[in-house]
């Protein structure tokens, strides 16, 4: 009983993807579904992102999270627009939730969406929102055990940021660990270490955006 409940919800999240799908092919945008667990650094990887490709790409933003406007207000404060999403306690955003918001940001002109999801390593990679590829962010500092303990959202991405290797020094993480883990779970992955804080590495990344994008 409870596996066709769950099955009959994600039908439907996956009928609303395919609207959102219709509407983002229809104005031109690729779209990026941004995930991790909380504090991995996303909202901070979106400000360095906005700053390194200074208009190279014209970025727009929907921020998801269970309460609170910071992250917007952050975004928002870089000249980027930006909508906030507030789940009211729900632990991922999903396909319904995006299509709410699309009428109150003019999506023409903007070449490139992001869309943070709510800080979760489990759930958000369950539900397509109808973007075009996932990204998720994993900092060093949350364990080199998490690929093999949470396969499905580095399953699920394309690209894994590997954030704050300023820290490297601090924790006894083995980041090459990381990455083979990872790479065992999806072979084609592609992998950015970076730090938001120093910068480093940021430019590897916005590259590949625009490389995908353009
Ligand atoms: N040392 C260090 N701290 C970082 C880095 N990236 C983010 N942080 C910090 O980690 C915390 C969470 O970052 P935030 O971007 O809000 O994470 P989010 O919850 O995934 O959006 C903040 O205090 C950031 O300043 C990094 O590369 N190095
Ligand atoms: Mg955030
Ligand atoms: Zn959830």
């Amino acid at each position: 009983m409870k596996v066709k409940v769950v099955t009959r919800i994600l039908e439907a999240n996956e009928r609303i993807a395919a609207e959102n799908r219709k509407l983002f092919d229809e104005a031109g945008v690729y779209v990026i579904n941004l995930m991790s667990a909380p504090g991995a650094g996303k909202t901070s990887l979106l400000e360095r992102t906005a700053k390194e490709l200074n208009k190279r790409l014209r970025i727009a933003v929907i921020e998801g999270d269970i309460a609170g406007t910071q992250d917007a207000e952050r975004i928002g404060s870089l000249g980027v627009p930006v909508i906030q999403i507030n789940t009211g306690g729900a632990c991922h955003l999903d396909a319904n939730m995006v299509n709410e918001v699309l009428g109150e940001l003019p999506l023409k002109g903007v070449e490139l969406l992001f869309v943070e999801n709510v800080g979760n390593l489990v759930c958000p990679a369950e539900f397509n929102i109808g973007e075009d590829t996932k990204v998720m962010v994993l900092s060093i500092t949350e364990g080199d055990d998490k690929p093999l303990k949470y396969p499905l959202m580095f399953q699920e991405s394309s690209a894994l940021i590997l954030n704050k290797i300023d820290l490297l020094p601090y924790t006894n993480a083995n980041i090459d660990k990381i990455k083979k883990d990872a790479m065992s779970l999806n072979p084609s992955l592609k992998i950015f270490e970076i730090s938001c804080k120093t910068g480093e590495g940021i430019s590897g990344w916005t590259d590949w955006l625009v490389k995908n994008v353009k």
